[in-house]
């Protein structure tokens, strides 16, 4: 845990109660909410995924930056005014942390934003949609997320449905390799995408239960190795999409950010608004399914892992 005295660092009250019994504590990511999912969906989302993690019995943490000060766990008025977002809300990757912080600005955190704020007051695990990655046409562009590199150094568990579609997972899949994170299948031998259950690409490593989960947490923080693990838990079956259907949606909406010339922090919310046109609206009820999905499981594995640790320590 790094020396907080020296940050702006508020945690909410709940959160430091769970944190100082070792409980179990799930943090939440908030550019999702701020810049994923139209309004006021996405104020119900956040709401909802906190609603799982405490019917699991873990304490939830939504995460960002208000007025220059980190929040490790956000109020109700903190969530609506993100959710709302009027532009003036960043979108917080490890670049813009520091900036947002100096500006006394606001920000929602992405994957590697939570993982940050996640690890500097020692929660190993947290829950999303779908990690960044390799963008297609990465080899041109270079678009690469920093979510990657992320999970190469801080010490998060990430419960996801995968990496988003709209990716290259080929691609994604050999850079996490290389930067030696674990891909685990939660319940699934194949990479989920996102809105579909399984791709054809096969998994190194599957774990079928909270218990298992915790289990390749510990051993990653036994051995001292940096860096998190990805926890890939398909979208429950009754909210998925067709595969074909998502792909030519996908496959239009990557030819329209092109022709328009999108880059950069730019891309993902772009994709995802085009995406909930093109299938109106399916794309963004799936989106929430599968969150508050991997909300919920999280919870679980932090219950299992809390119990684990207290387990070792008596
Ligand atoms: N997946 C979604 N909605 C999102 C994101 C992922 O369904 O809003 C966000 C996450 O916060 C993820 C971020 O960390 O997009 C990745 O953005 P970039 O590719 O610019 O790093
Ligand atoms: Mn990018």
């Amino acid at each position: 845990m790094t020396d907080q005295r020296q940050l702006p660092i508020d945690v909410k009250a709940d959160v430091a109660a769970a944190l100082e019994r070792q409980g179990p504590v799930v943090a939440l990511e908030t550019t999702v909410i701020a810049h994923g999912l139209p309004y006021p969906l996405n104020r119900d989302t956040a709401r909802a995924l906190e609603a799982a993690v405490r019917a699991a019995g873990a304490v939830p943490a939504t995460l960002g930056v208000v007025e220059g000060r980190i929040k490790i766990g956000l109020d109700e008025d903190q969530i609506e005014h993100f959710a709302r977002n009027d532009g003036s809300c960043r979108k917080l990757s490890r670049r813009d942390i520091p900036v947002v912080l100096a500006e006394r600005g606001d920000g929602a955190t992405t994957v590697a934003g939570t993982m940050i704020l996640a690890s500097l007051v020692g929660i190993p695990i947290m829950a999303t949609g779908g990690i960044g990655g390799v963008h297609r046409g990465a080899e041109t562009t270079m678009d690469i997320s920093a979510d990657l590199t992320e999970l190469a150094r801080s010490p998060v568990a990430v419960v996801c449905a995968g990496a988003k579609a709209v990716l290259d997972l080929e691609k994604t899949l050999e850079y996490l390799e290389t930067q030696g994170v674990p891909v685990v299948g939660y319940g699934t031998d194949r990479l989920p995408a996102f809105y579909v259950r399984e791709t054809r690409h096969e998994l190194e490593a599957r774990v079928d239960t909270p218990e298992a989960a915790a289990a390749l947490i510990d051993a990653k923080r036994r051995l001292g190795l940096a860096g998190g693990l990805v926890i890939a838990n398909p979208i429950p079956h009754e909210h998925a999409l067709d595969a074909d259907f998502a792909e030519r949606a996908i496959a239009a909406a990557l030819a329209e950010a092109e022709a328009r010339g999108i880059a950069g922090k730019d891309v993902t919310p772009f994709l995802l608004s085009r995406m909930e046109k093109l299938t109106e609206g399916k794309s963004v009820a799936a989106n929430a399914a599968l969150i508050r999905n991997n909300a919920g499981v999280a919870a679980r594995i932090a219950v299992a892992y809390a119990g684990l640790r207290s387990g070792q320590s008596s």
